[in-house]
């Protein structure tokens, strides 16, 4: 049953059919995470020596943490120096085709304001605005990248739960911003926890998150070599990442035939050690059709799904729960991770279930707005004054019942 068994990289597999559906729930767990408490406890004291010191606590632990000792200003602003920007051709244009089909995609997602006439004269509207600082937390970069620099307007150089600190409030050469939108380590998510609850900060955050994981739906027809290759392209993220292999009545060879490959391609990494740990929490399960594969996936709300069948389109209809979906044998997670066009901050760890990934709408609030004729106000006032009057709130009524008066006296 071990991972790694001989030396051999391997998921643990179970065959629905022969399986409890309870003993299917707990191979389907997540990696568990460090105490929240345990976390906190290191989290909350940077959080406030940044809060009460500014920049000298946030670069203190930049120096202590990053060992970045060089460092004497916490802020990058443009013109950037030339050694930064100093890039070799193939990376520009990789960056600026990626930067094109995410800018491409998002730009759509652009909402007309919504209109909508709820009773003859109450016109009620939603429209858009933009949140206005915006901070984009960019996890593990040593490196500054131009398609980051193009979206902000300074780079702060540091990192982790004083970063986060810093953002939400504030120090004399960091801005503060009322979002915090970005992954991050479990200590960057307890930050971001933290200061969204603190009604000092007055500060959001896109989505808690936990480590990175892929769920793999793949039938007879799929390509042994591309199912390894989707599954260890999420394993080599980190030991704490999961994978999942959901495989539809596939026989004893054709599993033998995708595990012969995920240990050939996995022993072939630069990252095979990586792998061999995520590999140890990850696991295969066998079912008898797509109905019970879709159930196992929506109940494990997976950050990606990548769907590996026959008539992959067609299966899109049945997912309820899934960060990003990666339809047909042709789309691989890491197109979605870079140049595809889709974002690639998404729920994982199961917040899937309540959570969108980073899209346009994460960057803008709504507000609404009515307006009313005078009929608009005949037509609605009486549900109005009767409400206010269950609720007793006499001064609600009388807001309608006086300017109904004012137009009964002024025959309007
Ligand atoms: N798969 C990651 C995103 C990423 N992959 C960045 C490569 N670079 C998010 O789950
Ligand atoms: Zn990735």
């Amino acid at each position: 049953k071990a991972g790694t068994k001989d030396g051999r990289i391997t998921m643990r597999r179970y065959n629905a059919a022969t399986t409890s559906s309870e003993d299917l729930k707990a191979v389907l767990q997540r990696p568990s995470q460090k105490s929240t408490e345990m976390i906190m406890g290191i989290v909350n004291p940077i959080i406030k020596e940044v809060r009460i010191g500014g920049d000298k606590a946030l670069l203190g632990y930049t120096h202590k943490f990053e060992k970045a000792t060089s460092l004497t200003s916490p802020v990058l602003k443009a013109p950037y120096p030339q050694s930064l920007m100093d890039l070799p051709p193939e990376t520009i244009e990789a960056i600026d085709i990626s930067f094109e089909n995410i800018r491409k995609f998002h730009a759509a997602q652009k909402e007309e304001t919504l209109q909508v006439e709820t009773m003859p004269g109450v016109v009620c509207t939603r429209f858009a605005r933009p949140i206005e600082r915006v901070g984009l937390y960019v996890p593990g970069g040593t490196a500054v990248l131009p398609s980051t620099a193009l979206m902000l307007e300074s780079i702060v150089l540091a990192g982790g739960a004083q970063a986060v600190a810093a953002m939400a409030y504030g120090t004399e050469s960091v801005s503060k911003v009322d979002k915090i939108l970005g992954p991050g380590n479990q200590f960057v998510t307890a930050a971001k926890m933290y200061v969204s609850n603190d009604t000092n900060a007055g500060v959001s955050i896109d989505m808690p998150a936990g480590p990175s994981e892929v769920l793999v739906i793949a039938d007879k027809e799929a390509n042994p070599a591309f199912v390894a290759s989707d599954l260890l392209s999420q394993a080599e993220h980190g030991v704490d990442s999961q994978v999942i292999l959901i495989a539809i009545d596939l026989s004893e060879k054709e599993l033998l035939a995708i595990e012969d490959e995920l240990h050939k391609q996995a022993m072939a990494l630069p990252r095979v050690d990586i792998v061999r740990g995520a590999i140890e929490h990850s696991v295969t399960l066998v079912v008898k059709d797509i109905k019970e594969a879709m159930e196992l996936s929506n109940d494990y709300a997976p950050e990606h799904l990548i769907l590996q069948l026959k008539d992959a389109p067609s299966v899109v209809a049945l997912v309820e729960n899934a960060g990003s979906v990666f339809i047909g044998q042709w789309t691989p997670e890491s197109v979605g991770d870079y140049s595809a066009g889709v974002n690639h901050s998404l729920p994982t760890y199961g917040y899937a279930k309540q959570y969108s990934g980073v899209n346009l709408g994460s960057y803008v609030k709504h507000i609404t707005s009515s307006q009313l004729t005078a009929q608009g106000l005949r037509n609605v006032g009486g549900a109005v004054m009767q409400l206010a009057k269950v609720e007793e709130l006499e001064a609600h009524r009388r807001a309608v019942s006086l300017r109904i008066k004012y137009m009964d006296d002024n025959e309007l």
